[in-house]
């Protein structure tokens, strides 16, 4: 009998490439007979009671880093391994967050909606003025491996960049001359306000009203990481009040928004469709690796990449 494997289809033709016929991915919704895995594509809730109607199964393979959508907790009393793919998607996400920072500034998405208009029939210097990224302050929110490689990329514009974390890393303030402070000094200080850490109980919802209040009124919020950071509503009312100057968005809590959403609405925002990662090169390694976590798991060996090993 083929091993049958719980996934929130479609996956990607390449996932069922390499899985090559030795599953059967039984769609999300299916819940009848012996299940052996699951695979989470995009981010279904997989929560203790799914573990339990599902007993028996061997692995969760998560296809990408971010495990919030699971409980990993549950898992492990439960005895199943889950596996991510850490480490392979820094580098593009770490891309797509530092072109949202100078869209933000350079209002590259309003110009390119303008260019291509009606209205434009006259070139005027004085429209659609910018804000510089160079020589600007950027503040990370969680400067872990992929906030690192923005840090990076921060350095070939001259930015002053500046952290927060739970843990300092003192390696990495020496390499790339990045400089640890606190919330409130991050907030109060940064042009661009980047968030790029996990959700956690500790994080969602980390951006409030309160902290929008913080920010400067020039600054723009930058969110490559879980839109549940952010208080939606709150943003929403920061931005068409203009309290702050703008919003570029990888992520949105719900994602998608609802198409009426007041958020929508707004052109000091820029939203992307969860893109961070979305390379041919790294959904490839993305694919490869999931593959892999799923199939070792299937035959009682050690992921390659388990969460919290
Ligand atoms: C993926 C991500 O696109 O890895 C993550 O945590 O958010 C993205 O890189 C996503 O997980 C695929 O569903």
């Amino acid at each position: 009998m083929p091993l049958r494997v719980l996934a929130d289809l479609p996956v990607s033709p390449t996932v069922t490439q390499l899985l090559a016929g030795n599953v059967q991915l039984i769609p999300w919704d299916t819940r009848d007979g012996k299940f052996d895995a699951i695979y989470t594509y995009g981010h279904p809730k997989v929560d203790a009671a799914l573990m339990d109607q599902l007993a028996g199964i061997r692995v969760i393979s998560n296809f990408g880093v971010g495990v919030d959508h699971i409980d990993v907790a549950a898992a492990t009393a439960r005895g199943i391994p889950v596996g991510n793919t850490p480490g392979i998607l820094d580098g593009a996400t770490a891309d797509l967050a530092f072109s949202l920072i100078l869209a933000a500034g350079r209002r590259i998405v309003e110009g390119d909606v303008y260019a291509k208009g009606p209205s434009f029939t006259h070139y005027d210097p004085s429209y659609m003025l910018g804000r510089e990224v160079h020589h600007a302050t950027l503040g990370i929110f969680g400067l872990g491996r992929i906030g690192e490689q923005v840090a990076q990329r921060a350095r070939g514009f001259d930015m002053h960049v500046l952290y927060h974390n739970r843990n300092r890393r003192p390696e990495v303030e020496q390499r790339l001359g990045v400089k640890h402070v606190s919330r409130d000094e991050l907030l109060a200080t940064s042009d661009y306000v980047l968030l790029m850490l996990p959700l956690t109980n500790e994080t969602r919802g980390m951006i409030g009203p309160a902290e929008l209040r913080q920010m400067k009124p020039t600054a723009a919020l930058i969110n490559a990481a879980r839109g549940a950071h952010v208080d939606t509503m709150a943003l929403t009312e920061a931005l068409s009040k203009k309290t702050i100057r703008m919003a570029a968005l990888d992520v949105t809590d719900p994602e998608p928004l609802p198409r009426d959403h007041s958020l929508l609405k707004l052109d000091n925002v820029i939203i992307t469709p969860h893109l961070g990662s979305a390379t041919e090169e790294t959904r490839r390694k993305m694919a490869e690796m999931s593959v892999e976590n799923l199939l070792a798991g299937l035959a009682g060996k050690p992921l390659v990449n388990r969460v919290g090993a």
